[in-house]
């Protein structure tokens, strides 16, 4: 028989106080190997007059200093990695939108533990031995397909490694595989639910239970749609690859009230992001991470620029949450002074019932004015008018979230770019100045 959650991972369901233990000692070694092995962590550390020694507590962590996407780049390739060569099994790197690419390495014993947090991730989105598991995240350097791949495994479930893109063929293989669960991007998973529409399937009769959806950020008002659309429970897993990958943390399927930090193999922090200061649990901030098992990649106090604020553990009570995650500093919005992002935006949209999820932002500048455009495309199933009735309500909403005016467009279905991965949302036409 399969064997019971915590007779696979005992440590997911330690109390607060043992985590802590761990984490002290995980933390002094980690920041000894990272001290020992990494010059550009010995050369910081010496600056900023700190050295391992020092950390005799969990809040000594903040005596450490910060470490960023620059210092990955400046190290490039393989600068910051603590093992020698012979000893990493797996290399991967972020797509790195801007600039070189971000690249990690992962000796056995690291893609071991991830595996094992994949599968601590699956089974709280409800998944279990011997379900059959659909992986439509991309194969490759992005830590998403093989990340959860591995998990997948571990767990002793059946993986479908179908890797993303090809979506006609997603659509045909859940019909035919009738798998229990499906991993990817919740773009990409409107996506698939539009394409078997198309193949005249109704989404919500397929085999699907549960869609564990991560990578980019996504709101509540999107869980509550692919929930009814498709019939399922739409879970959160979140991670990123210069902290391990997906599966830093994840939501319980019984809760979904944002993800549990795995906080035996990570130590969070929330930070003001301009001052570095650290904030007390409850407060918004950037999200830090200190990597507490990793031997080929250690990351001390990783910057990961993802807004968020730390909440006490409800599921997993040993385990602190993160509030579900809606922004990332780089994907801000400065309209006319003021801040947004996209997901601020997605919730509007969603919330109106005869608007589509499929929107994309288009920010323009007239003389010094900077416009921004919600291009949205109107409901196939609905009357033109409702659905420009819709888009009026929506500019209101929007003028009234941001006290300025911004254009909204009605475009016809099928006609805006779709996912198939991370979507990209936003379209920069400002001249650069
Ligand atoms: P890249 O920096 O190239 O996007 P990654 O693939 O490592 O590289 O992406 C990690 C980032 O993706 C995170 O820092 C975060 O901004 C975003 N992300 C990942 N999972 C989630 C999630 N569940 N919710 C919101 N954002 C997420
Ligand atoms: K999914």
């Amino acid at each position: 028989a399969p064997a019971a959650p915590d007779e696979l991972d005992p440590e997911e369901r330690m109390p607060r106080a043992e985590i802590e233990t761990l984490q002290l000692e995980r933390l002094q070694w980690t920041v000894r190997h990272a001290y020992e092995n990494v010059p550009l962590y010995r050369r910081k550390f010496d600056e900023h007059g700190v050295h391992p020694d020092d950390i005799r507590t969990l809040a000594d962590v903040a005596k450490l200093p910060f470490t960023t996407k620059a210092d990955l780049r400046e190290t490039y390739p393989f600068g910051m990695f603590a093992v020698p060569m012979e000893q990493v099994a797996r290399i991967h790197a972020s797509s790195g939108t801007t600039g070189r690419p971000t690249v990690v390495g992962y000796t056995h014993d690291d893609l071991d533990r991830w595996a094992t947090l994949v599968a601590r991730c699956l089974r709280a989105s409800g998944v279990r031995p011997g379900m059959k598991v659909h992986n439509a995240y991309g194969y490759g350097l992005f830590t998403g397909g093989l990340g959860a791949h591995a998990g997948i495994e571990k767990l002793g479930a059946t993986v479908i490694p179908m890797s993303g893109g090809q979506t006609a063929r997603q659509v045909q293989l859940i019909r035919d595989f009738e798998p229990d669960a499906i991993m990817c991007t919740p773009s990409y998973l409107l996506t698939i639910a539009d394409a078997m529409e198309e193949a005249g399937i109704d989404p919500r009769s397929t085999s699907l239970k549960v869609a564990i959806l991560g990578a980019e950020p996504w709101t509540n008002e999107m869980r509550r749609r692919i929930e009814e659309r498709m019939a399922i429970d739409a879970v959160d897993i979140f991670g990123l690859s210069e902290v391990m990958g997906p599966g830093v943390a994840n939501e319980c399927v019984e809760t979904k009230d944002g993800p549990h930090v795995w906080e035996d193999h990570f130590l969070p922090e929330v930070i003001d992001g301009e001052t570095g200061e650290q904030l007390p649990d409850g407060e918004r901030g950037e999200l830090v991470f200190t990597s507490l098992t990793k031997e080929a990649f250690p990351v001390i106090r990783y910057r990961t620029r993802d807004l968020t604020r730390l909440l006490p553990g409800t599921a997993r009570p040993g385990m602190r949450r993160i509030e579900k995650i809606t922004g990332r500093n780089d994907d801000m919005i400065i309209l006319r002074g003021v801040n947004l992002f996209p997901t601020q935006i997605e919730e509007l949209v969603l919330g109106i019932e005869h608007l589509t999820p499929h929107f994309i932002l288009e920010l323009t500048r007239t003389g010094h004015m900077d416009d921004l455009t919600v291009r949205i495309e109107r409901h196939p199933d609905l009357d033109v008018e409702v659905c420009r009735a819709a888009t009026v309500v929506l500019a209101g909403r929007i003028k009234e979230f941001i006290g300025s005016s911004v254009t909204v467009r009605l475009e016809e279905p099928g006609t805006l770019p779709r996912s198939e991965g991370k979507y990209r949302r936003v379209y920069d036409l400002r001249e650069p100045s």
